[in-house]
């Protein structure tokens, strides 16, 4: 009777089962009591965007309407974090979940630079294609590629389609870097095999122009660095040979990466897929399309933040159109704080007039202090996130362990925090702390404190016009109170600063 009795109530729960499946994807409980989905997701990611560079962080000179609908309509996170003060660390930390100072050779890599991320690791791709995901790169990725001396005429690899990509359409570095060329999958676009293209970050080819000692083909004027190959009238960063069928326009950069993104939206959206976006602004050189070119009024800095803002709003709509707007994920956050001046005369600070690109904060780019690392951070979901504003500490590290826990997969990575209530909007309670780093120096961010050890070197970064946070005693800041970083309490609390020291070295070894 018992064992009838068993079997029937297991009959039912089957059949119940197998009706409910039928209306609703699987759905299970995860470790944060929420049910476990598999929306789409797409982390949208700008480079050198600062705190204060939207209207809806508090911009005035500048309206970014695009964006401020998706902080609107999401989580507008006030304490977001890069994990880094520059680039290739930062991109490493969000695809990794692991802190980039753990691996000394995440730094800003040249062109020629082997795949930084071993293809043992584990990273946020891999994880979702685990998963069942379809996954993509469009955009920079400045991660390193292949293992050493790199064959642009060949396919080239290993790059994003080895650490877990299954698709991708890359710049290889970073605009102001040779090879302007982009990667479709590991093979340069549009190359012709009659004109090979070669590449070296050491020594020019003979015979070709470079903006140091041939002026006159400069179009965009070099202030510091950028005076090697030029390519469409813009001295770059390296020397670069050949491919000339191959080379990029930068003013059509913006729509060639969006209409990239859009197709993969369009030709993926039956099953879940993740598309990381890596947009260029308003990274150097600033080359926006003419049709934004004057529309910012804050030259051309302002008018390509103008110009993503546009390409974001035309992405939304093509979720929309394609009917995956309600089931996707939308992650918008920067790699690293602002800059005017990173190498080229290009109005940028003479046309800022009253833009506040650091939105009050201390430092910039490069900086340890946070206008380096506290960067926009917006969660949307149509449907399913709450608008709401949050000041929980939150990381682009933890995205790993945050979505591996939305999609229902065991993630073990240790830097990377499990957060996803709070990247949800449905909890206040981010990280407790946080190692942020600059160009090689750490500091931590526990609560409201924040301690800078002391390092050597300057504090003022004189072409680039950046305190990056070098003193030759401890810094400690109250940043609910001190948001700008202006009372240093290290003398004045001497028991908050051994016990920020003491934090400090246990997360960061002495
Ligand atoms: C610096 C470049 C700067 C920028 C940066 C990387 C010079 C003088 N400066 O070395 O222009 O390219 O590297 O930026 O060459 S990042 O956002 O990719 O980290
Ligand atoms: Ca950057």
């Amino acid at each position: 009777m018992k064992n009838f009795k068993r079997t029937t109530l297991l009959l039912v729960s089957v059949l119940l089962l197998g009706i409910s499946c039928k209306d609703k994807p699987a759905e299970k409980e995860n470790e944060v009591g929420t049910t476990s989905k598999n929306p789409n997701i797409v982390i949208i990611y700008l480079d050198d965007l600062g705190y204060g560079d939207l209207s809806v962080y508090g911009a005035t000179e500048l309206q970014t309407p695009n964006i401020d609908a998706l902080a609107n309509g999401g989580v507008k996170f006030t304490d977001g974090y890069a994990s880094s003060a520059t680039c290739t660390p930062s991109r490493y930390a969000l695809l990794t979940g692991m802190y980039p100072w753990r691996n000394k050779k995440a730094k800003i890599l040249p062109g020629t630079a082997p795949l930084l991320i071993s293809t043992e690791q584990q990273t946020l791709p891999k994880m979702l294609k685990n998963q069942g995901y379809q996954t993509a790169i469009v955009g920079k990725w400045h991660l390193g590629l292949g293992t050493g001396i790199v064959d642009w005429n060949q396919r080239v690899s290993p790059g994003p389609n080895e650490v877990g990509f299954d698709e991708s359409y890359i710049l290889a570095a970073t605009q102001d870097r040779v090879p302007t060329v982009y990667i479709d999958n590991g093979h340069v676009v549009g190359l012709d095999a009659n004109d090979p293209i070669f590449v070296d970050y050491k020594n020019n080819f003979e015979g070709e122009p470079t903006a140091i000692d041939n002026p006159e083909m400069v179009k965009m004027k070099w202030h510091h660095g950028h005076n090697n190959s030029i390519v469409n009238g813009i001295g770059r960063i390296g020397y670069m040979k050949g491919g000339e069928s191959a080379k990029w326009s930068d003013i059509d950069m913006a729509d060639h990466f969006l209409e990239k993104a859009q197709n993969y939206v369009k030709t993926h959206k039956d099953k879940p897929f993740f598309l990381y976006y890596a947009m260029q602004q308003p990274h150097v050189p600033r080359t926006p399309h003419p049709r934004f070119v004057g529309k910012s009024g804050l030259g051309p800095r302002g008018d390509v933040i103008v110009e993503a803002d546009w390409c974001i709003g035309e992405f939304m709509k093509t979720l929309e159109e394609e009917g995956v707007l309600e089931n996707t994920l939308i992650v918008f956050s920067s790699d690293n704080g602002p800059v005017l001046n990173d190498g080229y005369y290009d109005d940028a600070v003479e046309k800022s007039g009253n833009h506040d690109p650091k939105g009050g904060l201390r430092g910039g780019k490069y900086s340890i202090f946070e206008a380096g690392t506290r960067v926009p951070f917006i969660t949307y979901w149509k449907g399913e996130i709450q608008p709401s504003t949050s000041d929980a500490i939150v990381c682009q590290m933890d995205l790993l362990a945050s979505l591996a826990n939305l999609v229902g997969a065991k993630e073990t990575t240790t830097d990377s925090k499990e957060i996803l209530n709070a990247l949800l909007g449905k909890s206040k309670i981010g990280r407790e702390s946080l190692i942020i780093e600059a160009t090689g120096k750490t500091a931590l961010r526990q609560g409201n404190w924040l301690i800078i050890p002391p390092y050597k070197g300057k504090n003022f970064r004189e072409k680039v016009g950046i305190e990056v946070g070098n003193f030759p005693e401890f810094q400690l800041y109250n940043l609910k109170e001190d948001i700008g970083q202006q009372d240093n309490l290290a003398k004045s609390n001497p028991e908050k600063l051994a016990e920020m020291i003491d934090i400090y070295e246990s997360l960061r070894g002495k």
